[in-house]
């Protein structure tokens, strides 16, 4: 039976931005099985009391970003090369700091948040996780801080929703793993961009220890 204490419970809102979300530049897109738009039932969820403290990350790049295919002349979005040794997706233009598609979206209720963490703002180094960055020039993956947050707060768990199922929710709960907690990853309340990628994305996130659950099991978990 899935059990969780709330005090020691964080829920990790990733990435709701306007970018991320129907009719952004880098959308996501819903499976057949879930809603089109993702922020009424992520709302939902952060108007609860299920969990201890809730954060908030921003994909927030300055203009001259590593991961903008406009960057890289010659390189059309979605193409892919290498940086520092690592693949590298390149992505059109988005979450530029200071826009409004890279605003936590207006939708959300912000008064549920603890903490924002905002990631991708090295020009050099692309930044998927919630907690490091990928791998930057001198080959080491720069933490956000988000680890220490939460440790301070005694939290040893997190729940993770938001966007994309595929990129920056998958490397958070990988993340979260990796930094001793325990790592839920909210299936139905995460949307990816790559529409092929479900199997590959269940297949990586159980070999890692993640546990994969549906909203609608936590009211029951955290007790
Ligand atoms: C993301 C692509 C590029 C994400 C961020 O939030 O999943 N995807 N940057
Ligand atoms: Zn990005």
């Amino acid at each position: 039976m899935l059990h969780l204490v709330p005090e020691r419970t964080a829920l990790l809102v990733i990435d709701m931005q306007p970018d991320y979300t129907p009719g952004g530049v880098l959308r996501v897109a819903a499976a057949a099985d879930q809603g089109e738009h993702p922020l009424a039932p992520v709302r939902a969820l952060m108007e609860t009391d299920l969990f201890g403290v809730q954060v908030a990350t921003q994909d927030w790049h300055p203009p001259d970003h590593v991961s903008f295919a406009s960057n890289h002349p010659g390189h059309a979005p979605l193409s892919r090369i290498e940086v520092y040794g690592h693949e590298q997706i390149l992505w059109p233009d988005h979450c530029v700091q200071g826009t409004a598609g890279a605003a936590l979206h207006p939708d959300l209720p912000p008064a549920r948040l603890a903490a924002i963490v905002r990631k991708g703002m090295d020009p050099h180094a692309d930044s998927y996780s919630s907690f490091r960055s990928n791998v930057g020039p001198d080959g080491r993956r720069p933490p956000t801080g988000l680890a220490g947050y939460l440790h301070e707060r005694g939290i040893d768990g997190v729940v993770c929703c938001g966007l994309a199922r595929d990129v920056c929710v998958k490397w958070t709960a990988e993340d979260a793993i990796r930094a001793g907690l325990r790592s839920l990853f909210v299936w139905d309340l995460t949307w990816q961009v790559d529409p092929d990628a479900d199997d590959a994305t269940r297949a990586a996130l159980k070999h890692k220890g993640i546990e994969i659950v549906t909203a609608d099991m936590l009211p029951r978990a955290l007790l």
